[in-house]
């Protein structure tokens, strides 16, 4: 009896949030069999998800901040240093070896194989980017040109089709505008003259990367002032705290808001026999991304760290459930720290550095996703892939994840950069799309898992360097569970 009352305290969150996502898949079925709600209607339902996506959006920016600047400062430079290779060395092979896993499966499987490009509709629109846009945006965006606005906007790369000017056009003024508009496009598709102007963009969300480099910089810099500099840790570790308190309150708020949310999108979704014209494609993913979480990671954690993976692994249930829900790394991000904290006790110093990191630029999930999905889309259009396609498709996944925001369906943009370096039409991204809404979500999941993983193991290898680290120094944090 005692154990289970101290089984449901330690666990209510975690208990209240599975309870949530069965009635919310109860509740959605329910409403769409019985409800007849109009498209508004449908809006307003989802209401309390969206107020939920809100909260965990708006403590992003204050948790990133203040985590990275106290966990950097908190370090002495070379102890950083190292860390930091760890983490990157970590993040970078795994990556890779989720390519390789899903170029392997997706090649014996071969999801696309029997099938035609015109089987599957194709929905929806595309942008225009390259691999060197794409490579530059990232760079960009570590570099904002403005702090205030890299809390609100990131910065990507639009391609615009120029117009061509010719005789034609100069002698169109007589006639209407439309018709000459469209003879000057077919006209230049034929001739391939077709030009593009870049159009600097900037799109909604965080630039959580331009953030990440400064507030490293920042960190090492009041971290090395000294007395002078003191003031400002202290500041930054209050903010910290009184950030991490808040995000105890949003967590009351999160059952109820899961609800809603997993009920909202059963309720909105209306092709569900898309599912299963592209079944074999999933099931290639959704297997890639089993293997790759209960396989690959915990057998890496299992060398490095000699302890059980998968108790780790379920320590950071929480977390990966609400991964499902949100479909996103970064809105995660408050409930990966306090699981891998609180549930895994990994120390503090390490995930104020590895987590926000990892959660912007690891991405073991959409990598394996990328190289699956660009192989399949290259089955569709029964396009020979050879050794030197192969690896393009590994190195321009592995770039994509990099470069993905941790917002739900980023990888699907950076997806263009991939198909598009190995000649496919970047438009066939349209193809995966009506699918992509659940895929995401499974991915995002491998996402947290990965940089969780990353933590517990860059702890243990840097058990010497924390141990030999003056105790003083020590991020002092008032635990607020
Ligand atoms: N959903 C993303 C994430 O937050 C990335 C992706 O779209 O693959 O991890």
């Amino acid at each position: 009896g005692c154990d289970r009352q101290r089984f449901l305290r330690n666990n209510w969150l975690l208990l209240s949030t599975v309870c949530a996502v069965v009635l919310g898949i109860g509740v959605g079925v329910l409403v769409r069999e019985y409800g007849k709600l109009s498209n508004l209607d449908k809006f307003y339902f989802a209401f309390p998800g969206e107020v939920l996506m809100r909260m965990l959006k708006l403590i992003i920016l204050p948790l990133i901040v203040s985590s990275m600047i106290t966990g950097v400062a908190a370090l002495d430079s070379s102890v950083s240093g190292k860390i930091g290779l760890r983490a990157v060395v970590y993040y970078f092979c795994t990556t890779v070896i989720a390519v390789i896993l899903g170029i392997v499966l997706v090649v014996t499987i071969k999801p696309g194989v029997s099938q035609k490009v015109d089987e599957i509709d194709r929905t929806g629109s595309t942008p225009e980017v390259t691999t060197v846009d794409a490579m530059l945006d990232l760079i960009r965006n570590m570099f904002p040109e403005n702090l205030v606005q890299a809390c609100f906007q990131q910065y990507k790369t639009k391609r615009e089709e120029v117009k061509l000017t010719n005789e034609l056009e100069k002698n169109s003024t007589a006639v209407t505008e439309e018709p000459v508009t469209i003879v000057m496009t077919t006209e230049a598709l034929e001739n391939k003259t077709k030009e593009y102007k870049i159009v600097g963009m900037y799109s909604d969300g965080i630039n959580v990367l331009g953030l990440i480099v400064f507030c490293i910089v920042f960190g090492i810099v009041i971290g090395k002032m000294g007395e002078k500099g003191q003031v400002l840790v202290d500041f930054f570790n209050a903010l910290n705290d009184a950030t991490m308190k808040i995000v105890q309150i949003i967590m009351w708020y999160m059952p109820l808001g899961i609800l809603f949310l997993i009920a909202g999108k059963i309720i909105e979704v209306e092709d569900w026999e898309i599912f299963r014209k592209l079944g074999l494609y999933m099931a290639t993913v959704l297997s890639g991304l089993a293997i790759h979480s209960v396989v690959v990671l915990p057998l890496i954690y299992l060398i490095t760290v000699r302890k059980n993976p998968f108790r780790f692994a379920i320590g950071m249930a929480q977390a990966l459930l609400t991964a499902l829900m949100v479909s996103s790394s970064s809105a995660t991000l408050p409930v990966t720290f306090r699981c891998a904290e609180e549930k895994n006790h990994v120390d503090k110093r390490i995930t104020r550095f590895v987590l926000p990191v990892g959660a912007t630029i690891n991405m073991d999930g959409t990598a394996l996703y990328e190289a699956v999905a660009a192989v399949f889309i290259a089955q569709l259009n029964d396009l020979d892939l050879d050794v030197g396609k192969i690896i393009t498709i590994s190195v321009t996944a592995t770039a994509a994840s990099i470069g993905a925001a941790g917002v739900p369906q980023a990888g699907l943009v950076t997806m263009v950069v991939v198909l598009s370096a190995v000649g496919l039409p970047a438009e066939d991204v349209t193809l995966i799309i009506a699918v992509d809404w659940l895929l995401d979500r499974f991915r995002t999941m491998i996402n947290v898992l990965g940089d969780a993983f990353g933590a517990g193991i860059v702890e243990k290898l840097s058990k010497r360097e924390l141990e030999q680290m003056d105790v003083s120094s020590e991020v002092n944090i008032v635990n607020p569970f």
